[in-house]
């Protein structure tokens, strides 16, 4: 099967944007496997809007397991099947809580396996600050060593935005850079380009 997962800090956006690339792809409805680090699975139906309304929001961590959807993705004349596998964010240092900490270890394992790594980045995390998180450094240091790797810079929505993309384009002068904004549906279909690369 093909995977991808989106991986970053907690509130870059992976969680809307993965949701907006499946209302992209035509879906009105999905289900959504949720995988906690006890290996437990479960599944819920949701229509697109709803599963915005719960899955994503400003409260950090609110994905706190890997939330797989199961997509068919059109690719010339055929169609390609692909796992999209949103996951809880990775952040510096060693987390409290224990959930949180298995859910991290569990995203890292799939990195490893993932044909596609999409490594989603809050933009405006870089308009003042001029110095990379270790975390992002990180993802893409493992990215580099993967075929399918992309930083989706999101948010571009909101205003400064186009500093924050240039600071990422200087520090990654090598990877593929992909402004999007998953609030106002922006970049999907390049997205869609580079992950149908490798499908
Ligand atoms: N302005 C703006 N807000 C966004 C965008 N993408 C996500 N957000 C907001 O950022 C917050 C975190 O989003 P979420 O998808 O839960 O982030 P996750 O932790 O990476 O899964 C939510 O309040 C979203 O509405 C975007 O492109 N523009
Ligand atoms: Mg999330």
């Amino acid at each position: 099967m093909n995977e991808c997962i989106l991986v970053g800090q907690p509130n870059a956006g992976k969680t809307l944007f993965a949701l907006r690339f499946v209302e992209f792809l035509g879906m009105r409805s999905l289900d959504v496997t949720f995988m906690a680090s006890d290996g437990m699975l479960s599944c819920k139906h949701y229509k697109v809007d709803q599963a915005i309304r719960e899955l994503s929001g400003l409260e950090r961590h609110k994905t706190r397991e890997l939330q797989t959807i199961a997509l068919q993705v059109p690719v010339g004349k055929s169609i390609r099947s692909m796992k999209l596998i949103d996951s809880c964010g990775l952040s510096e240092g060693i987390h409290p809580e224990a959930v949180i900490r298995k859910a991290m270890a569990q995203t890292l394992s799939v990195m490893r396996y993932a044909k596609v790594i999409l490594h989603m980045i809050d933009v405006t995390l870089y308009v003042k600050r001029k110095q990379l998180a270790d975390i992002d450094q990180q993802i893409a240091q493992y990215g580099q060593l993967k075929g399918g790797y992309a930083i989706l810079a999101n948010k571009m929505d909101l205003p400064n935005a186009k500093e924050g993309l240039n600071f990422l384009a200087d520090s990654f002068p090598a990877r593929p850079i992909i402004p999007v904004s998953a609030l106002q549906k922006k970049g999907l279909k390049e997205v869609k380009a580079l992950v149908s690369r490798y499908l």
